[in-house]
């Protein structure tokens, strides 16, 4: 989608920084971390929301959120991982483009939903 500012990060129309990509996924850094380390997983094609987005893309999307985790523990020291996506703006959606958040949490982070 030409105004979507996802697709635009995915074409590397804007800048963003890149923790990981493949043929698939993208990965970068939320600008407006809620915890430092907090990561997006997006689909480089457009999809949105979860209930039209396709099963094989939300699986690799997943499993792409879990190596994150997994790298936030081990590189951040991260004591817990938030993974959460929201769907409408009634439930907080700002970007209507399919994104996961992995958010590191530490025991101490003084963070509450
Ligand atoms: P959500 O509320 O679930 O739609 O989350 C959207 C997230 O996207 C929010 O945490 C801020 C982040 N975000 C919005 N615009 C940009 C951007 O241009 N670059 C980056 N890196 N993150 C963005």
């Amino acid at each position: 989608m030409s105004d979507c500012i996802f697709c635009k990060i995915a074409a590397k129309e804007i800048p963003a920084t890149i923790v990981y990509e493949d043929g698939d996924v993208l990965v970068f850094m939320d600008i407006g971390p809620i915890i430092k380390g907090h990561a997006l997983v997006i689909p480089k094609k457009h999809y949105d929301p979860v209930t039209q987005t396709p099963d094989d893309v939300l699986a690799k999307l997943h499993l792409v959120a879990k190596r994150i985790a997994q790298a936030q523990m081990n590189a951040l020291g991260a004591d817990g991982v938030n993974i959460m996506q929201n769907n409408g703006t009634a439930a907080g959606q700002e970007v209507p483009h399919i994104h996961i958040h992995v958010i590191p949490r530490f025991s101490d982070d003084g963070h509450h939903w």
